[in-house]
């Protein structure tokens, strides 16, 4: 009998694949930075059993079409805006995300960049390191305090609660906006739920984690970085989509509001001219929000248990429905 195709769109190490061999025919795509090119993509798609994928490949209708063995797509990551799910379900094609293994990283990862924004750190580490720090003056890189000030979360999942829990550490203030009432980060946080207008115009800390939708697209754009006070801070760990890029470089430039902290980007990689990093008051990320290596084996064993599972007929743990 035949083995199950799996393909492995990014080079991933660990223990387990070596058992794997023995059930299913394994192929990785080789680097670990480099994306698989689309072509292959295609071509090893049509023949597999299973995809275990990263945000960079793109699982769309032309994709899927080919994919005539395809029985479940496992995605490195708990965001799924690179799969066309609509599409996938119709064709009886799982799909199954990351959630829940990531939840306290990529917290506290947005809670770090909050902090390094807001402190400035990664600027006086620089300075520290260029061999600039020429002295100690009573405002040298003054930032702005986190304590007690107010925290507005746009997207309050699993990893918003997360980041609302740290907040409590701090004695800030919780506001929230979501789709749907989070009961439980109220009852146990404080948190208050508010309408997205009352968030953006009262919070100091606004901290994006929705996913992206063609609802939310594009929701932070120059209106809403308008009625931002001049003081405050944006923090985007969810998606660069849901933040008009030119219209947070302009609202930055003019002072409109005092600084973002980036984990995410429209286009990823961003290189070197993005005009976002030419300001101060940015601190950019490669998108790290899951990177611990705790967590990212975390990710890939749940991916791999979900394939073992779809491919052996059982019912996966984490699996995105429409
Ligand atoms: C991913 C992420 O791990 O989970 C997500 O949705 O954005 C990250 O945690 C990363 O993008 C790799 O796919």
């Amino acid at each position: 009998m035949t083995k199950p195709y799996v393909f492995i769109t990014r080079k991933i190490e660990t223990e387990v694949l070596k058992e794997w061999t023995e059930t299913f025919e394994v192929k990785m795509w080789e680097y670990e930075e480099r994306p698989v090119p689309r072509a292959i993509l295609l071509e090893e798609a049509a023949k597999a059993d299973a995809l275990l994928t990263m945000l960079s490949d793109k699982m769309d209708r032309e994709l899927l079409d080919v994919a005539k063995n395809l029985k479940v797509i496992a995605n490195l990551a708990v965001g799924y805006d690179n799969i066309d799910v609509p599409s996938a379900t119709e064709k009886g094609i799982t799909v199954c995300n990351t959630p829940d293994v990531l939840t306290d990283t990529t917290a506290d990862l947005a809670f770090a960049l909050l902090m390094a924004t807001a402190r400035r750190i990664v600027e006086a580490a620089e300075i520290v390191k260029e061999g600039k720090w020429t002295g100690w003056s009573p405002m040298l890189l003054a930032g702005h305090d986190i304590h007690h000030k107010t925290i507005g979360v746009v997207g309050m999942g699993k990893i918003g609660e997360t980041v609302a829990k740290r907040a409590t550490g701090f004695d800030m203030d919780i506001l929230y906006h979501n789709r749907s009432r989070n009961v439980a980060a109220e009852e146990r946080l404080g948190a208050r739920y508010t309408s997205f207008e009352e968030l953006i115009t009262t919070s100091d800390f606004i901290v994006c984690l929705t996913p992206l939708t063609n609802e939310t697209a594009g929701m932070f754009n120059k209106e809403a970085f308008m009625k931002m006070k001049q003081s405050a801070i944006f923090i985007n760990v969810a998606r660069g989509a849901v933040a008009d890029e030119e219209a947070l470089y302009e609202a930055l430039v003019k002072g409109e509001i005092a600084g973002a902290g980036l984990d995410v980007f429209k286009q990823e990689p961003i290189g070197p001219d993005h005009p976002l990093l030419t300001l101060p008051n940015v601190v950019a990320l490669p998108h790290i929000g899951s990177a611990s290596v705790e967590t990212r084996q975390g990710m890939i064993m749940l991916c791999l248990d979900n394939i073992t599972h779809v491919l052996s007929g059982k019912q996966p743990k984490t699996i995105v429905k429409l």
